[in-house]
């Protein structure tokens, strides 16, 4: 009796130890500037500058957005169109998205705010001018020279015509010719290799958290390691590494740099969109062919892809369909996007009455006029679904049920998805693992998360769920949004 009793006082105190704790957590994680748990979900937001990053800082906290991966920061060549951006002619932080004192004031609100900024850093090559020029922050250059910085010895030139990559299966033309024209840094020089790190480190000193390295697979694997193991071990990198069968270099050698990009993840969500049998999500993340998911990060349209056609747009009929299904997987680590309407490939973000600067960003309608912003962020069936994969955590998918046009699954015990890509209505009755009750609709086109106000399905005591799903829609349902 009295070992039970000794037992039970043990007991009771390890379970108020143990509740502490978990207050404690819950009480840090939605802490000032911090309402919501840690998603982990990244967005990239193109173009956006840096004053319009930092308003929108507090909505990404409320809707549970991480981390921010921004365009391009240093000083770059002249022109209007977006990929100015990738030609940098310094390290100096004065682009069109902003100047110094701006892109630190939007660290530091972001962080503030509970939100990481991800750099997108060019470190593979320089600009692409021919001719030479001058910068928009008014350093003078040369194709191959960069005053103070770097000069002709610091770049390959490989014998190719122009010096530019033409063969992708010849892996020492893809690291030491130009792609498309861009003066390729010798990065295994340490002489290069320090004036990228002090770039980097000082960017780390403003407080961002990691880097895009933009056209990683042009830098040898090994170059990379070495840049980024001088940087602090919790610096996330994300390498852009473009998957494609039967070239030499894959995805899979950058990641002892960090983590990669997985395109394979977005063309296949474009080839389900297009009418591939959808029980084929089920098998995305599971073959060789992509990433391990802890080194995988999925997109379902970047600046790139969405001016191409390997993947959706904001403007394909499922396209907020599939990020829920993104948010929905546990492979990899989703990155949404945010940016804004074109017609033209080229066509840059509009400017502010000087011509030179970026306008600020301004989310308005879904209407997608030209130079309109589409930010996505906002959209309700991706806010609510940010919030449904935070609810489903490490949670396996069970109850995986396809057929025609729809496709449903649970992560077990807390959250379900019903999704129907088709252009009929799609009415059925699915099973859920959740308990019985009320529930709001995350899909149903109003922001949700946290506020169940009007729930409108009801899951049954058998753990049944009846609906009618509308064209292009889903229906998403998990334990907060219970009533
Ligand atoms: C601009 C002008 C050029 C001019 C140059 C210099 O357009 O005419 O010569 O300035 O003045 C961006 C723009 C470029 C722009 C550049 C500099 O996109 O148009 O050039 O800024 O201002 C390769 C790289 C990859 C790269 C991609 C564009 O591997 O890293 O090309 N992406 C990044 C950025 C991008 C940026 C740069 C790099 C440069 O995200 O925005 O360029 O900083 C295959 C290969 C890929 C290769 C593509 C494209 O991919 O596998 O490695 O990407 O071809 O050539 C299917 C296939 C797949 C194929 C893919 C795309 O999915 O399966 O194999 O399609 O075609």
């Amino acid at each position: 009796m009295q070992f039970q009793s000794n037992f039970r006082t043990y007991h009771s105190r390890v379970i108020a130890l143990f509740a502490a704790a978990m207050l404690f957590i819950a009480v840090a994680a939605c802490g000032p500037g911090n309402e919501r748990p840690d998603s982990d979900v990244g967005i990239q937001m193109f173009q956006w500058n840096w004053d319009s990053i930092a308003a929108e800082c507090p909505t990404l906290a409320d809707n549970g957005i991480s981390w921010v991966l921004t365009s391009p920061i240093v000083e770059h060549v002249q022109g209007d169109q977006w990929w100015t951006s990738y030609q940098p002619v310094s390290y100096k932080i004065d682009s069109k998205l902003g100047n110094r004192e701006q892109f630190a004031a939007m660290v530091s609100t972001c962080n503030d705010a509970g939100v990481e900024i991800i750099a997108d850093a060019v470190i593979n090559h320089m600009s692409g001018m021919s001719d030479g020029g001058t910068g928009v922050a008014g350093s003078e250059f040369e194709h191959r020279n960069y005053p103070g910085i770097y000069g002709p010895d610091d770049f390959h030139t490989c014998g190719t015509s122009n010096d530019d990559i033409v063969n992708y299966n010849d892996r020492s033309e893809v690291q030491n010719c130009e792609l498309v024209n861009l003066a390729d840094l010798k990065t295994e020089s340490e002489t290069v290799q320090a004036t990228i790190v002090a770039h980097l480190e000082d960017l780390l000193d403003l407080g961002v958290a990691g880097f895009r390295i933009d056209a990683a697979k042009h830098i040898p694997a090994q170059d990379v390691e070495a840049i980024v193991s001088a940087l602090p071990q919790d610096t996330r990198i994300i390498g852009e590494v473009i998957r494609a069968a039967g070239e030499p270099i894959q995805p899979e050698e950058y990641t002892n740099a960090g983590g990669v990009f997985e395109f394979s993840w977005g063309r296949d969500m474009k080839s389900l969109q297009a009418g591939t049998t959808l029980s084929t999500f089920f098998k995305a993340g599971t073959t060789s062919q992509y990433l391990p998911s802890e080194s995988a990060y999925t997109f379902v349209e970047n600046h790139d892809t969405e001016r191409g056609d390997s993947t959706m747009n904001y403007q394909s009929p499922n396209y907020e369909l599939f990020t829920a299904l993104m948010l929905a997987s546990p492979y990899g680590t989703p990155v949404l996007y945010s940016g804004y309407a074109f017609s033209d490939r080229d066509a840059g973000a509009a400017l502010k009455a000087d011509g030179e600067h970026v306008a600020n960003a301004e989310c308005v309608d879904r209407e997608f006029m030209d130079g309109a912003w589409t930010c996505q962020q906002r959209w309700p069936g991706i806010v609510n679904m940010v919030q449904w994969r935070i609810d489903a955590a490490d949670t396996p998918i069970v109850q995986e049920w396809s057929e025609g046009d729809g496709l449903a699954f649970a992560r077990d015990g807390a959250a379900f998805i019903a999704v129907n890509r088709g252009i009929e209505p799609l009415t059925g009755t699915w099973q859920t693992t959740l308990e019985q009750g009320k529930y709001c609709d995350g899909g149903a086109g109003t922001v949700i998360a946290g506020d169940c106000n009007e729930p409108t399905i009801t899951v049954d005591q058998d753990g049944t769920v009846a609906a009618t799903i509308p064209s292009h829609g889903f229906l998403a349902v998990s334990n907060s949004t219970k009533s």
